[in-house]
C-alpha cells in the first residue's frame, strides 16, 4: 500500500479523538496562515529560473506566534511535484501528524492537494524555521518561525530596538531537484551549490550580484535582535559582522547564557539568536556580515562567501553623504578547516539554567545507545558506472552501518494502522554490531546494509545517545537533528568516545538544550533525553555536501509513535541507498 491522502484524514481524526491536550491557563491565540504552493520565476546570479515558492516568496513567510499559541497552516500543493512542510525545532507535542516529514509522519502532499497542520507551540520561545520535507524542494522552500513569549514576558536580556531574521541559505543555478536526482542516479556527491545567500540573496562578492545584496540599516546607540537560521542543506558556516562584536542569547529556541563573540558557527537545522548592538555614533563605514563554510571532509564542496552590509543611518548628514563614499570594512573568518574555533565554540554554548528557565538534564539514564555515525558504499546498482568512491560503488551514509530505506508508506500511518511489520522492522543495533577502532584506519569492506528498521522505546525511557564520527572514507562533521525533541548535549571529545573515562567529564548542570548538533569530525558527541513525547520523534542527519545529499530522502531518523496499544517510542534508521534500489 502506498500513500493515500483519504486515509490520512481518517487517521487523523480517530487520533485526535485519542489525544488529550492540557488545558491551558493562559489566554492563547490561534493564528493561522495559508501557504500556496506555487512556481516563480526568480533571477540569481544573473540566472533566472523557475523555483518553488510559498505564495511567490523567496525566502518564504515569516511565522509569528507566541508561546503557548496555536497554528493552523493550511497548505495548498498548485505545483506538480509532491510536498511537505515540516517545522524544524518544534516539539509537537502529541501532534506528530503535523510534524511534516514526507512518508515518516505524513503522506506528502500532492498536486491540487492540501494539508492543515494543526500544533501548538509549547514550551519553546525564540527561533525556528520550517522548510520543505522531501526530496531537494527545501532549497527555495523555507521560512523563519518566530516565537515570541508570552504577553507580558521579557526576554531574559536586553529588550531589542528592532528583530531581523538572517536567513543563511543556498543557490544553485540547476534545478535543485536535477541536482539531487543526478547524485542518487550517480552515487557521486550532488553538484555543489552556485552561492550561500542571506535572506535569499547572494550578495557583491558573487558575480552579477551587487544589487542581490541583504543590507541591514541601522540606528546607531540601539540594540538590534538577529534571528540567524541555516537552512543551508549542506554548509556548517562561519558569521562575522566586520568591525562589530555580538552577544548569544539564544540556540534552537532555547535561552543560553549569553557570551560575546566576534564569529558564530550555525550547521545547517540549526537556529541562534544575536544581540547586536551599534556603534554609539554612526561609525563613517559600512560593514559588510559575511559567511563562508566550516569544511571537515574529503568531497568538494561551494568554497564562496555571501555577504551582506550593515549600514548605519546618519540622523544628520542623511540628505548630502553618500554611503557609496564610505570605507567599507570585512570581517576575518577563520580557516575552513578550524576545528579549533568549532570546539571552543561549542563549549562556550551553556543553558540559561535559572529559576525560571531551568535545564531539566536527566541525572539517570535507563537506555544508552551507541551509534557510529559516517559514510560507507553500496554496490552500483546500475548496469553503467556509478561515482563512489571507485565506479563500482555508491556513497551511502549510515548508522551503525545500516543505511535508512524510506518507505512508500508513512512510518506513523504504518504503525497506526497495525501494518507495521510489513514496513518496517524494530531491531535497529543500539551498538555497532562489529565494534572497530572508529577513528583509526578505516575497515578494507566499507559496504552498508540498508533496512527500514527502529527501536522501541518505553514511554518516558531516559535516554543517553552517543554518536561517533567514523574515519570511514574521511571523518567529517556530522549536523544531527532529532524532530520532536530537544536534547542537552553533555559531552564532546575527539577520538574513540571511551564508555570508562569520558562520562566522568560531562556537563550535567548546564549543557546546551538543541535539536540539532554537530558531531565533531573524527570525534563524539553524547545527548541526553527525556523520550516523553508520544508522537513521533525522528533523527535526522544533515551530512555536510556528498554524503547529505546521498542521504536526502531522507537522512537518519529515529521515529517515537503513539500508538493505540500506549505510547511507544521507535527509533527508526537512516536512508541513503539509492531509491531506485
Ligand atoms: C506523489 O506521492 C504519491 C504518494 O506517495 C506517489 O504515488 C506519486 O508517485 C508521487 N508523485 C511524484 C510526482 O513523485
Ligand atoms: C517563467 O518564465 C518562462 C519563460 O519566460 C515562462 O514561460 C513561465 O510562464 C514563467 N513562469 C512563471 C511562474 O511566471
Ligand atoms: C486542531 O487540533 C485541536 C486539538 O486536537 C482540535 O481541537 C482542533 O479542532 C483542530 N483544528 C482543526 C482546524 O483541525
Ligand atoms: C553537475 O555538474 C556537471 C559537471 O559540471 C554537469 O555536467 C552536470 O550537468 C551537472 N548536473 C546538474 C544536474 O546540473
Ligand atoms: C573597530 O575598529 C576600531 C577602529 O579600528 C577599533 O578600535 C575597534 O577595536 C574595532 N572593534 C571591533 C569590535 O573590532
Ligand atoms: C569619513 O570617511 C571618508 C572615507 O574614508 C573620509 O574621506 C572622511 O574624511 C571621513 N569623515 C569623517 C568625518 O571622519
Ligand atoms: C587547514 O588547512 C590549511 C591550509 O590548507 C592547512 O595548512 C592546515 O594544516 C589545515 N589544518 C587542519 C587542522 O587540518
Ligand atoms: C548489463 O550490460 C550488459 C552489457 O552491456 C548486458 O548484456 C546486460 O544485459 C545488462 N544487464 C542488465 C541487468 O541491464
Ligand atoms: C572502472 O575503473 C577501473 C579502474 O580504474 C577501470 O579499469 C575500468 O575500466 C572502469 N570501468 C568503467 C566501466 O569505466
Ligand atoms: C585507533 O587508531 C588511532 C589512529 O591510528 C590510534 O591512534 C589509536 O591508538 C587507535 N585506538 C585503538 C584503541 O586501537
Ligand atoms: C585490508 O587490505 C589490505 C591491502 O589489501 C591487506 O593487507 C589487509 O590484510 C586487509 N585487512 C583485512 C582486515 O582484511
Ligand atoms: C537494499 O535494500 C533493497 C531492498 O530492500 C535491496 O534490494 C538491496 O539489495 C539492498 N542493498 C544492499 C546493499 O543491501
Ligand atoms: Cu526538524
Amino acid at each position: 500500500m502506498g500513500c493515500v491522502a483519504l486515509l490520512i484524514r481518517i487517521f487523523l481524526l480517530s487520533f485526535i479523538t485519542v489525544a488529550v491536550l492540557p488545558m491551558h491557563a493562559y489566554a492563547a491565540t490561534t493564528r493561522h496562515y495559508k501557504f500556496h504552493i506555487k512556481l516563480k520565476n526568480v533571477t540569481r546570479l544573473c540566472h533566472t529560473k523557475s523555483i518553488v515558492t510559498v505564495n511567490d516568496q523567496f525566502p518564504g513567510p515569516r511565522i509569528v506566534a507566541r508561546e503557548g499559541d496555536r497554528l493552523l497552516i493550511n497548505v495548498v500543493n498548485h505545483i506538480q511535484n509532491n510536498i511537505s512542510i515540516h517545522w524544524h525545532g518544534i516539539r509537537q507535542i502529541r501532534s506528530g501528524w503535523a510534524d511534516g516529514p514526507a512518508y515518516v509522519t505524513q503522506c506528502p502532499i500532492q498536486t491540487g492537494q492540501s494539508y492543515v497542520y494543526n500544533f501548538t507551540v509549547v514550551g519553546q520561545r525564540g527561533t525556528l524555521f520550517w522548510h520543505a520535507h522531501i526530496s531537494w524542494l527545501r532549497a527555495t522552500v523555507y521560512g523563519a518561525l518566530v516565537i515570541l513569549p508570552k504577553r507580558g514576558i521579557p526576554y531574559p536580556f536586553t529588550k531589542p530596538y528592532k528583530e531581523v531574521p538572517i536567513i543563511f541559505g543556498e543557490w544553485w543555478n540547476a534545478d535543485p531537484e536535477a541536482v539531487i536526482n543526478q547524485a542518487l542516479q550517480t552515487g557521486g556527491g550532488p553538484n555543489v551549490s552556485d552561492a550561500y545567500t542571506i535572506n535569499g540573496l547572494p550578495g557583491p562578492l558573487y558575480n552579477c550580484s551587487a544589487e542581490d545584496t541583504f543590507k541591514l540599516k541601522v540606528k546607531p546607540g540601539k540594540t538590534y535582535l538577529l534571528r540567524l537560521i541555516n537552512a543551508a542543506l549542506n554548509d556548517e558556516l562561519f558569521f562575522s559582522i566586520a568591525n562589530h562584536t555580538v552577544k548569544v542569547v539564544e540556540a534552537d529556541a532555547v535561552y543560553v547564557k549569553p557570551f560575546d563573540t566576534n564569529t558564530i558557527l550555525i550547521a545547517p537545522g540549526q537556529t541562534t539568536n544575536l544581540l547586536l548592538k551599534t556603534k554609539p555614533q554612526f561609525p563613517n563605514a559600512t560593514f559588510l556580515m559575511s559567511a563562508r563554510p566550516y569544511v571537515t571532509g574529503l568531497g568538494t564542496f561551494d568554497n564562496s562567501s555571501v555577504a551582506g552590509i550593515l549600514e548605519y543611518e546618519s540622523s544628520n548628514s542623511k540628505t548630502h553623504f553618500s554611503v557609496k563614499k564610505l570605507q567599507l570594512l570585512k570581517p576575518i573568518l577563520p580557516a575552513l578547516n578550524d576545528t579549533s574555533f568549532a570546539t571552543k565554540f561549542a563549549n562556550k554554548l551553556r543553558s540559561l539554567a535559572n529559576t525560571r528557565f531551568p535545564a531539566n538534564v536527566p541525572q539517570k539514564v535507563d537506555k544508552h545507545f551507541f551509534f557510529t555515525i559516517g559514510l560507507g558504499t553500496n554496490p552500483c546498482q546500475h548496469n553503467n558506472t556509478c561515482q563512489g568512491p571507485t565506479n563500482r560503488t555508491m556513497f551511502a551514509a549510515s548508522i551503525n552501518n545500516i543505511s535508512f530505506a524510506l518507505p512508500n508508506t508513512a512510518l506513523l500511518q504504518a504503525h497506526f494502522t497495525g501494518q507495521s511489520n510489513r514496513i518496517y522492522t524494530t531491531d535497529f543495533p543500539t551498538k555497532p554490531i562489529v565494534p572497530f577502532n572508529y577513528t583509526g584506519t578505516p575497515p578494507n569492506n566499507t559496504m552498508v546494509s540498508n533496512g527500514t528498521k527502529l527501536v522501541v522505546l518505553p514511554f518516558n525511557t531516559s535516554v543517553e545517545l552517543v554518536m561517533q564520527d567514523t574515519s570511514i572514507l574521511g571523518a567529517e562533521s556530522h549536523p544531527v537533528h532529532l524532530h520532536g525533541f530537544n536534547f542537552f548535549v553533555v559531552g564532546q571529545g575527539f577520538g574513540n568516545f571511551n564508555p570508562n573515562k569520558d562520562p566522568a567529564n560531562y556537563n550535567l548542570v548546564d549543557p546546551v538544550e538543541r535539536n540539532t548538533v554537530g558531531v565533531p569530525s573524527g570525534g563524539w558527541v553524547a545527548i541526553r533525553f527525556l523520550a516523553d513525547n508520544p508522537g513521533e520523534l525522528l533523527v535526522k542527519m544533515e551530512f555536510l555536501y556528498m554524503v547529505h545529499a546521498l542521504s536526502s530522502r531522507d537522512s537518519h531518523k529515529l521515529g517515537l509513535e503513539d500508538g493505540l496499544e500506549g505510547p511507544r517510542w521507535e527509533i527508526a534508521q537512516s536512508k541513503v541507498a539509492s531509491p531506485t534500489s
